[in-house]
């Protein structure tokens, strides 16, 4: 297969006016008819030879303006010579049949459950017409649908309907990726929005008939959003009609194709009984994200794939920040940067690493990663904090006039940032060209009054980078008093050589520092410093972010030196944060959160960095060990903590969330002492599925709950959704030496439709999650996964490829562990007929 590099990118041959798609839909033998208004394009000097892409298309006609040709497409596309072109404006025609109802790989036109659907994010249109498949090619798109399927729907706006066809009309211009059509037996929950310059804009969220009681939340979320991105960011909707519509099988989240969203159902229904409150911010933040996209992605789009991140990170970068409106600041970046560090900061640390903007790639569903998504919005956040609330603004504002229905790049984007703010983004601009998570250490120097922090950065090797430069940094700090007060609020220093010096006169006593405030940047601090002084910050921090994160590296810490021989700091853990969980005075979600232990997995990551190898058992034991402790310690206080933060009716807010996280918190530890009864009588009376589901994994985890396993079966059956859970839960609370039998059975049962990716991702996403259970010595694990990989394969490329990363960590571990993933590679690698992109990721990961 051919590697793609962004140093090689030439912008296309011509250009495309306008085009028109007839769709005459079957299961088999589909017919696509598509006219194509194109001239040459005078940014491409010369003669050129026209290039369509194509995909698995049977052609049936192809006609230049009117005429006849007789040309035969090859594997990738069709090829029009150079001579038979006009130098003027000209009509391609053409005509092709496909297949959706044997489309497994959910890319292009499908089925899924009886409705037509599409996904054609990055390069799925080839697999539905010859078309210059490629963001830098906008055009104005006019679609015919027919079918005898009650609802039509794509881009745009509808124009005309009749018994059995549709037809939309999409004013802006577009890349095809945002192409999308449906065609089912749907029904809507429909809504409505006026903007603020008095556009009426007809919602609706299309769903099967018997879901149309769980989408109301889907659509207030929308309509929050749409109010949202005119208040903070002065953007506007632009068409008459907004529509989401839900699909079962689907590779992702959702798509945010124009006008016209489709979402993984998953990702849309919810009601109190069947979602969970992080579902329901999940939805939220999903439907704010595809929505956000609109402008950041849709107006203005990437001019290749390479910069993925300029509508991904900044994409996301918004929906953190609507959420974070929405709900707590504190409580959404705690967990954002949780989530950052899990998949984000793994990735950078093994043989996956790549840029935010990578430089090549294979397959770009590839690169649809944490390091381009979550790290991508890590580097707006930054740019935001060095120019401020303001700079931003101007530059953001800046950004939309200047590149409006343009597709752009990341010089561009920086290049907005340096005009609106006179700043120079040079140094700034590696972030975007080197992998690798820097590590920044702090010396602390006290003096006469004096304070100085000395920070020096580092970034490891990465994949094809050998070495690295520093970075601008911008570093959050404040200084608290030893009584608790702080003496410097939040100051951002600016970071910009490999070793820099900060210093902060005329104070009365040596201060604390609080560094790195609110996660200023993304990088490991690396401090070395006493638990006092952790517990200390964890007390009195007045930045909410770092007074978690206080309590995170003191178990960190904790779980290490247990670990590794050194001190025991289990008592000053334990007895830290007994004192702030019972300190009634904070936010229940914060507290829920600081009581969360540090991942395994997390561990594993901290201990290889620091030198050791990971021994996942031992590892599981000691934060068990630790969890059990903490449960000892709190026993008498957790059922009237549990009693306090009781029921109420249902409400998905954030007040309520943050209760019921810490109950479902509080009742996993107290399971540890009374044997799982306060569970099981919670499990009976849970009216909602947050609820059911803690106390369900509350009793999974000391090895309990046969009987509500059975129960929570009987009442979910129907709902595949839902019994999703279900398979995770067992799966994910396994005894580690159970997890790989565990995952393997409820594969095993007929009624489990592993082609669903949903599905699949529920049992073997579980499984790699389960750090003891998918490293278990043997190689269990790895066998199963690599078999179920392969089986997918074939079938779904795209789902098979993503969940391989399970085994990008495998550099962490001892060499026994590291020859079994390595054999698994080879025998996925040795795979006859392996597609491209499983190909790539195994490839990569064993280089
Ligand atoms: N842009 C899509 C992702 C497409 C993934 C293609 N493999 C969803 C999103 O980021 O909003
Ligand atoms: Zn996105």
């Amino acid at each position: 297969p051919r590697t793609v590099y962004l140093a090689d990118y030439r912008p296309w041959s011509h250009l495309v006016d306008r085009v028109e798609l007839c769709f005459r839909l079957a299961p088999k033998g589909t017919k696509v008819a598509a006219k194509l208004h194109m001239r040459p394009n005078p940014a491409a000097r010369g003669r050129h030879v026209l290039r369509l892409d194509g995909e698995g298309l049977r052609l049936i006609t192809l006609k230049l303006d009117g005429a006849l040709l007789d040309l035969t497409p090859d594997e990738t596309g069709l090829t029009v010579p150079a001579d038979l072109l006009p130098e003027c404006p000209f009509l391609l025609e053409t005509e092709v049949a496909i297949d959706p109802e044997t489309n497994t790989a959910l890319e292009g036109l499908y089925m899924s459950r009886g409705m037509y659907c599409t996904q054609c994010e990055a390069e799925g249109f080839r697999k539905i017409t010859f078309y210059p498949d490629r963001p830098d090619v906008m055009a104005r798109f006019h679609v015919r649908i027919e079918s005898d399927l009650p609802v039509l729907l794509s881009n745009g706006n509808p124009t005309a309907s009749g018994e059995g066809w549709a037809e939309w009309d999409d004013p802006w211009p577009k890349p095809a990726y945002l192409f999308a059509l449906v065609a089912g037996d749907l029904v809507a929950h429909r809504g409505g929005f006026t903007t603020r310059s008095g556009r009426s804009v007809d919602l609706a969220v299309w769903v099967r008939p018997g879901d149309e009681d769980r989408c109301a939340w889907a659509m207030d979320s929308l309509i929050r959003s749409m109010k949202w991105d005119e208040e903070v960011y002065g953007r506007e909707y632009d068409l008459d009609v907004f529509n989401i519509v839900a699909v079962d099988d689907f590779n992702m989240g959702a798509m945010e194709n124009k006008g016209l969203n489709i979402f993984n159902s998953k990702y849309v229904l919810a009601s109190p009984e069947s979602a969970t409150d992080d579902d329901f911010a999940r939805i939220e933040a999903i439907i704010a994200h595809e929505y956000f996209h609109n402008w950041t992605g849709n107006r203005i789009t990437c001019r290749d794939w390479f910069q993925l991140c300029l509508k991904e990170g900044l994409t996301v970068f918004r929906d953190q920040q609507f959420s974070g409106d929405m709900r707590s600041h504190a409580v959404k970046r705690i967990e954002d940067v949780a989530v950052l560090r899990a998949r984000q900061f793994r990735e950078d640390q093994g043989p996956l690493a790549h840029p935010v903007r990578p430089e090549s790639f294979v397959e770009i569903n590839n690169f649809y990663t944490a390091t381009v998504y979550e790290k991508g919005a890590e580097l707006i956040r930054m740019l935001k904090t060095l120019v401020g609330d303001e700079g931003y603004a101007k530059a953001l504002n800046l950004y939309f006039s200047r590149h409006d229905g343009e597709a752009a790049t990341i010089e561009d984007w920086l290049k907005v940032f340096g005009d609106a703010t006179g700043r120079d983004l040079t140094q700034f601009a590696l972030w975007y060209s080197e992998a690798g998570t820097p590590r920044l250490k702090v010396a602390e120097a006290w003096q006469d009054g004096s304070y100085t922090l000395t920070f020096t950065q580092e970034t490891p090797p990465s994949p094809g980078q050998p070495v690295k430069a520093p970075k601008v940094i911008p570093i959050a700090v404040g200084l608290l008093n030893p009584n608790g007060d702080e003496v410097l609020p939040t100051t951002v220093l600016e970071m910009t050589g490999a070793t820099q010096s900060f210093r902060f006169d005329g104070l009365a006593a040596r201060p604390v520092p609080s560094i790195l405030r609110g996660f200023s940047a993304p990088v490991v601090l690396e401090r070395e410093t006493s638990a006092d002084e952790r517990a200390f910050l964890l007390a009195h921090d007045t930045d909410l972010f770092n007074r978690c994160e206080a309590g995170r590296s003191l178990a960190r810490e904790m779980l290490i030196a247990g670990l590794t021989g050194g001190e025991d700091l289990l008592p000053a853990w334990r007895d830290a944060l007994a004192r702030l969980i019972r300190d009634d005075t904070l936010d229940p979600a914060f507290r829920a959160l600081a009581l969360r232990l540090p991942s395994e997995d997390d561990i594993a990551q901290a201990l290889h960095q620091r030198g050791h190898t990971p021994d996942p058992a031992a590892i599981h034991a000691a934060r068990r060990a630790a969890g059990d402790a903490l449960a000892q310690a709190l026993a008498a206080d957790l059922p009237g903590m549990i009693a306090g933060l009781g029921a109420g009716r249902f409400a998905p807010d954030a007040a309520g969330a943050g209760r019921r996280a810490l109950r479902n918190a509080a009742l996993a530890l107290l399971a540890r002492v009374d044997g799982g009864a306060a569970a099981q009588s919670a499990f009976a009376a849970a009216d909602n599925m947050t609820d059911q589901t803690g106390a369900l994994a509350a009793l999974l985890d000391i090895g309990q709950g046969a009987a509500e396993l059975a129960r929570f079966r009987d009442e979910w059956g129907h709902d595949a959704n839902v019994m999703d859970k279900w398979l995770s839960l067992q799966v994910a609370l396994a005894a580690p030496d159970r997890a790989a039998a565990q995952a393997e059975t409820l594969a095993a049962d007929p009624g489990f439709d592993w082609r669903n990716p949903n599905r699949f991702r529920a049992v073997f996403g579980a499984l790699s999650g389960h750090h003891a259970g998918f490293h278990q010595a043997g190689g269990a694990g790895y066998r199963l996964l690599a078999d179920w990989l392969l089986r997918l394969d074939p079938l779904n490329p795209q789902t098979a490829a993503r969940l391989s990363t399970a085994f990008e960590t495998w550099p962490r571990y001892d060499a026994a562990r590291r020859d079994l993933i390595r054999a698994e590679l080879e025998r996925i690698l040795g795979q006859p007929g392996l597609s491209r992109d499983l190909a790539e990721m195994a490839g990569r990961m064993i280089a």
